[in-house]
């Protein structure tokens, strides 16, 4: 099994921006975790980070295409986007996608508590940190196996 992980906008300021709230871990770090995560569990992985709505929407047709689940934190296009969703909806027809936040969108402003991909997706993960990633991998790992 392949699964693309996909992050959003700003996921690349990991380490940097407000490390009070997302972390010290690096993106290049979470992701080398996450590959050596995917090799002990027999899976592979691919990452697509962009700041760029419709670099998004191109990987999730990517996805879709291929067949792949897809692991997506979508910084803050989970708030505003509905074209995000759209493209979402044929991976959820498919393989399935598990929205990751690293923080606890939940006990933040409140704008951060809607989300336009929950409703489809297999799964929430939001507050564990970059363990999150992980975690829905697992998920993967098990509904497949
Ligand atoms: C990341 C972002 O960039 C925010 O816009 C979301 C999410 C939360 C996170 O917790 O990973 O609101």
């Amino acid at each position: 099994m392949h699964i693309l992980i996909i992050n959003g906008p700003n996921l690349d300021r990991l380490g940097k921006r407000q490390p009070e709230v997302y972390g010290s871990t690096t993106l290049a770090d979470v992701e080398k975790r996450i590959t050596s995560s995917a090799a002990s569990l027999g899976v592979t992985v691919g990452f697509v980070q962009s700041n760029h709505e419709g670099d998004l929407i191109d990987a999730v047709h990517g996805a879709a295409d291929n067949g792949y689940p897809v692991i997506i934190n979508p910084g803050g296009f989970t708030h505003t986007s509905v074209a995000l969703r759209d493209a979402l909806q044929e991976v959820a027809d498919g393989a399935g996608f598990v929205e990751v936040h690293i923080s606890n969108v939940h006990a933040r402003e409140p704008f951060r508590g809607h989300s336009y991909l929950s409703g489809i997706a297999r799964g929430v993960i939001a507050g564990l940190g970059v363990t999150g990633y992980e975690l829905a991998l697992r998920y993967f790992c098990e509904a497949e196996g």
